[in-house]
């Protein structure tokens, strides 16, 4: 399968224009879906792994314990699943799925290509009763599902990948979910929930400098899909927790004067120290996310945590469009 962003055209074109747009802004800015080649996936894979990395296991932990109880109360007959990535926690919704004999159609959907093929084909193998229908797009353009899938669907929204957008583009997100859904359906949401300081900053700004990999990566797209001339040496990784915001943000620090070239977009200038944003990753308690199913037309049904309360899997249903 294709890398999702050797683009032709139109597609191509709209990249271009948002990194322009983002390079302009006072504060320079780029989105996070540029993480994401076939190299950064691997790169976000071992993250995942690492100790200082929380996010995964207390995720896992929560999807071991709670899944069983959840399917059979659900009865899921398709699981879709938006940036789906290895699926290596999936395997337990799917494994519950199963068990509760309730469906065997699963649509990962992610924008990551060649990744989102490996893993698709992993999965075939690995569980041959199921039928994988991956989708390849962008969730903040549409969530395209395959026509009528059986139904309940559950749709799941693992990983805290929600935080990676600033609260109104979140709610829109959550928005076009719902309108994917039908009465019956739910969707499952990983959430990371705010904590110290010290333990948010080491998990974006790990002692093995693989968060710094994946920070850099994202120039690496740039350079190849658009053919710009950064040089990731030239960057240093910076992870900081703007408290006010509720959010770590990622940044990409000039360790001294430069300028940039990006065929067809312009030459952007760095003075020393000023920095480009490559993500947030939004921290969240219980009323946030509430106003904002609240505001996306969803009801929170169910909130399941783990012991150390470190994050959050929350189960909203579609609310009438006229609640
Ligand atoms: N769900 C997995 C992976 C999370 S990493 C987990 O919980 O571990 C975020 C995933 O979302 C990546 O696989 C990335 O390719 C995908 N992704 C990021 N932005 C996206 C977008 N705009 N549209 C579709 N997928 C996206
Ligand atoms: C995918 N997303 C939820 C991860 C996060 O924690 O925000 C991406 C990531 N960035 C740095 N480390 C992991």
């Amino acid at each position: 399968m294709a890398n999702p962003f050797i683009l032709a055209g139109s597609a191509g074109s709209a990249m271009l224009r948002d990194v322009a747009h983002g390079l302009s802004q006072p504060q320079k800015e780029l989105a996070p879906k540029y993480f994401y080649d076939h190299r950064g996936s691997e790169l976000f894979e071992q993250i995942t792994e690492l100790p200082e990395y929380y996010l995964t296991r207390a995720e896992r932990a929560i999807l071991d314990a709670e899944m069983p109880a959840l399917m059979q109360a659900l009865r899921p007959a398709t699981l879709v699943e938006l940036g789906a990535g290895s699926a290596a926690k999936t395997r337990l919704i799917l494994d519950a799925m199963h068990a509760a004999g309730s469906g065997h159609s699963y649509v990962p959907l992610d924008v990551s290509a060649s990744f989102l093929a490996d893993s698709a084909a992993r999965l075939r193998a690995e569980y041959p009763w199921l039928q994988v229908m991956p989708v390849v797009a962008d969730f903040t353009e549409r969530v395209p599902l395959p026509p009528a899938p059986p139904r309940p669907v559950l749709m799941a929204f693992l990983g805290s990948t929600i935080g990676n957008f600033s609260k109104p583009e979140a709610v829109r997100l959550l928005h076009r979910a719902r309108a994917a859904l039908a009465p019956g359906d739910h969707l499952l949401l990983g959430a990371d929930l705010r904590k110290d300081v010290r333990r948010l900053e080491a998990a974006y700004d790990d002692s093995a400098g693989v968060t710094a990999e994946f920070n850099r990566n994202m120039l690496r797209v740039l350079n190849r899909e658009l053919g710009a001339d950064f040089d990731p040496d030239a960057f240093e990784h910076q992870a900081r927790y703007n408290a006010a915001e509720h959010r770590i943000e990622m940044h990409l620090v000039a360790r001294a004067p430069l300028t940039v070239r990006i065929p067809g977009a312009g030459v952007y200038r760095f003075d020393r120290g000023e920095s480009v944003r490559t993500e947030i990753s939004c921290k969240y308690d219980r009323p946030t996310l509430d106003g904002m199913f609240a505001l996306a037309g969803l009801r929170l049904d169910r909130w399941l945590t783990d012991p150390a309360g470190d994050f959050a899997l929350a189960v909203a249903a579609p609310q009438p469009d006229d609640a």
